[in-house]
């Protein structure tokens, strides 16, 4: 049979994606560094620790990505290395940025370079962080100061991880994994939703100032919501509830410049700043999740969420398997009409059983969007690397690259493979297919 191939456009970005405290190592500086410590707080009672070694060595991962044939790496500065204590900042923490920026363009690879990445310099966090509104010129000077030292070496800028993760994790959710640990405020979620919005449009305003070129977004985490009962009304009812406060409430403050009807409950800045303040916007995209009716969530305005039952689930429950959901995102972000990244998407799978058939099947579907016309620049897959997986420590291991954070040896995945070999050639054809996962020939070059 002849080979049929989906090519991706001229320049497609191929990447992978990481976080400072992920795979630095030895960043004591932060109000993760704290939390750790405290027992209960992560799976295991691990540590960052070492994480992957980058801050000593990044390189030698630098060279992995070469021999993935990538052409891009999203990474994250470390704020409480760069500005350890409010107002001074550290010039050496400044250089070995600048040393990995370099290390990362004289390898051909396209640095994308986050500024807030969950972490936080504990001065910031004795301050209430992301709860007080203080917080905007405080970012915005450590933008301008990061920009200004390393603007020579980085254009695409992604002010912010994630916001309602962010916020979720710490402030609502029961089995809080995130500092600083204060699940059922749904208002205080709101407001620290709210915050970083208005961080990242004073940050994208003070980038441009200073580097007029640069390209600045945010990556957002989307998930798709369904209801679980499809015929129940107020599961429907719910869901729009949920997705309003979760998924749309931040694109509409970020296109239109108004918070909505959920994000604005308390409102008291208004959200006009916001309003366009996008070059790109950054998908992350893992899972699809169902909301059901619940007269005893009175904080989630009576909507809850579990995983599909009997859905296709990756290791430890992180989430369930759901591709179609990557089309329906990326469908609602396309009417920015503003470049899209896909900024992450991954799983845990320490055997690599699912990975292939994940990253096969992702794919396929981003090809189909680009089909459709969405500027889809980019994938960056997270991650390049096992590595510090939150309050989940070490046991979710999402790398294309399995690592042994006790002798810090790397061993690729299969994955890491088939993600080079559509890489090398951009593009997903026939025969990758069959290499890699043969099963999904029938369903996806029938
Ligand atoms: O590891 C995280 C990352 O820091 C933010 N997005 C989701 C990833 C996997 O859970």
């Amino acid at each position: 049979m002849p080979e049929a191939i989906h090519h991706f456009p001229k320049d497609f970005k191929w990447g992978t994606a990481t976080a400072a405290h992920q795979v630095e190592g030895n960043n004591t500086n932060n109000q993760w560094a704290v939390w750790e410590q405290t027992p209960g707080n992560i799976h295991g009672g691990d540590r960052a620790g070492l994480a992957c070694d980058w801050w000593r060595n990044a390189e030698a991962d630098f060279d992995r990505m070469v021999e993935l044939s990538l052409n891009a790496h999203r990474l994250s500065v470390e704020w409480s290395r760069i500005e350890p204590r409010e107002g001074y900042f550290d010039d050496a923490a400044i250089d070995r940025y600048r040393q990995m920026l370099l290390g990362l363009r004289r390898r051909g690879i396209e640095p994308m370079v986050t500024l807030h990445h969950f972490t936080n310099p504990i001065w910031l966090e004795e301050q209430g962080a992301w709860e007080n509104v203080q917080v905007v010129p405080k970012f915005e000077r450590f933008v301008i100061h990061v920009v200004r030292s390393l603007g020579d070496l980085c254009d695409v800028w992604c002010t912010i991880n994630e916001p309602n993760i962010y916020a979720v994790m710490g402030y609502l959710t029961d089995d809080s994994h995130m500092p600083p640990g204060r699940p059922g405020n749904f208002d205080l979620t709101l407001r620290v939703i709210r915050n970083m919005l208005l961080a990242h449009a004073a940050a994208y305003r003070a980038l441009h100032n200073v580097q007029p070129l640069a390209r600045v977004g945010l990556a957002h985490h989307m998930r798709e919501f369904q209801p679980l009962r499809p015929n129940h009304v107020l599961d429907h009812l719910v869901n729009r509830l949920q997705d309003n406060a979760f998924n749309q409430g931040i694109l509409d403050a970020l296109m239109h410049g108004r918070w909505g009807l959920i994000l604005g409950r308390g409102a008291e800045q208004s959200a006009r700043a916001v309003r366009g303040t996008l070059d790109w916007i950054g998908l992350n995209y893992y899972s699809r999740t169902r909301a059901y009716f619940d007269p005893r969530q009175r904080s989630t305005l009576f909507g809850a969420i579990i995983d599909t039952p009997g859905g296709e689930m990756s290791d430890y429950d992180y989430g369930e398997i759901y591709p179609d959901g990557l089309l329906h995102c990326l469908r609602r972000l396309a009417r920015f009409k503003l470049p899209i990244y896909v900024t992450e998407n991954g799983l845990p799978d320490e055997d690599d059983d699912q990975r292939p058939a994940f990253i096969v099947r992702h794919l396929r579907v981003l090809w189909a969007a680009i089909q459709f016309n969405y500027k889809i620049q980019g994938y960056y897959h997270w991650s390049l690397i096992d590595n510090f997986e939150w309050g989940q420590g070490w046991r979710m291991k999402f790398g294309l690259y399995a690592l042994n954070p006790h002798t810090q040896e790397r061993t690729p995945r299969r994955s890491a493979f088939l993600y080079r070999d559509i890489a090398k050639v951009n593009a997903l054809s026939s025969d990758i297919v069959r290499e890699y996962t043969p099963e999904l020939l029938p369903t996806l070059f029938p």
